[in-house]
């Protein structure tokens, strides 16, 4: 990736740096153009929230990292076109450290977008990686997106699916199936934040490097502390706490 016109002592490096791997994205056909619109979105949180890992999200990661590693090789990261963009290293990590699978899946699927993803992932060490052409022959019922066709060796089968940057549907659709559903989604207010059981209200660029982290951290936790961890866990209350942030962030 080249990116030179963003001068590093610029204020807004970091954001304007994001973006630029957003665009990249879309010109290598891995993000939408509705994905950048998506990101536009999100931003608008990220301004709100401070554009930091507030305390709350750093209660759901936490969350989220037991969650994984509780599942036992049943979970499933699942991969749109913006985290292929932003944070593909950190997928294959995640991936590695608590055994979950990676499966892509879009919601503007096309087979172009999907072999394109999956070897970005495969660039950054991701091996098998699921729901892919003829492999997401599986459906979950009651939803019409093109969300719904997952590999029936991944999504389909697993107890416990992480989604970030989600629509709501599939979201409410997974939890009806019984999994566990994990996002990260930078408003609160999101059908999806509120259908997911550990929401993380955060920027996935900071999310995912910290969510990898602590997830090596719990590594080795014996299973009644990590399922404590969760138990713990209160989405309706972190959430409530991530719009109390964003109401008393201003002037
Ligand atoms: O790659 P595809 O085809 O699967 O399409 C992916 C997009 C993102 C276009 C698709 O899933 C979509 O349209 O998503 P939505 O319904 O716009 O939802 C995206 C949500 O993610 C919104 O609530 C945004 O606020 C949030 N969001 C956007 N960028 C970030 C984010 N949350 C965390 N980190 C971000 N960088």
């Amino acid at each position: 990736m080249t990116i030179t016109t963003i001068p590093a002592d610029h204020p807004r490096a970091k954001s304007l740096h994001t973006r630029e791997m957003l665009v990249d994205g879309f010109k290598r056909n891995l993000v939408v153009a509705e994905g950048l619109i998506a990101h536009g979105r999100g931003e608008a949180f990220d301004y709100l929230i401070g554009e930091r890992t507030s305390a709350a999200a750093k209660k759901a990661i936490r969350a989220a990292a037991a969650a994984l590693l509780l599942s036992n090789k049943k979970a499933v990261l699942s991969v749109n076109g913006n985290a292929a963009a932003l944070c593909p290293k950190e997928i294959v990590e995640l991936s590695k450290i608590t055994g979950a699978a990676i499966e892509v899946n879009l919601f503007y699927r096309t087979e172009e977008r999907e072999y394109a993803i999956k070897a970005e992932l495969e660039k950054h060490g991701a091996r098998n990686v699921l729901g892919v052409g003829p492999r997401a022959s599986a459906k979950i019922p009651e939803l019409s997106s093109e969300r719904r066709r997952v590999d029936p060796d991944g999504i389909f089968s697993a107890d416990t699916v992480f989604v970030p940057l989600e629509d709501g549907d599939r979201t409410e659709a997974l939890a009806r199936m019984g999994k566990t559903v994990i996002t990260v989604d930078l408003n609160p207010l999101s059908r999806t934040a509120k259908a997911a059981h550990v929401t993380m209200v955060d920027n996935l660029v900071r999310a995912m490097p910290a969510l990898v982290q602590e997830a090596q951290a719990l590594k080795g936790k014996d299973a009644k502390s990590l399922e404590r961890m969760v138990r713990a866990f209160d989405n309706k209350k972190n959430l409530a706490q991530s719009l109390k942030k964003i109401r008393g962030g201003a002037l």
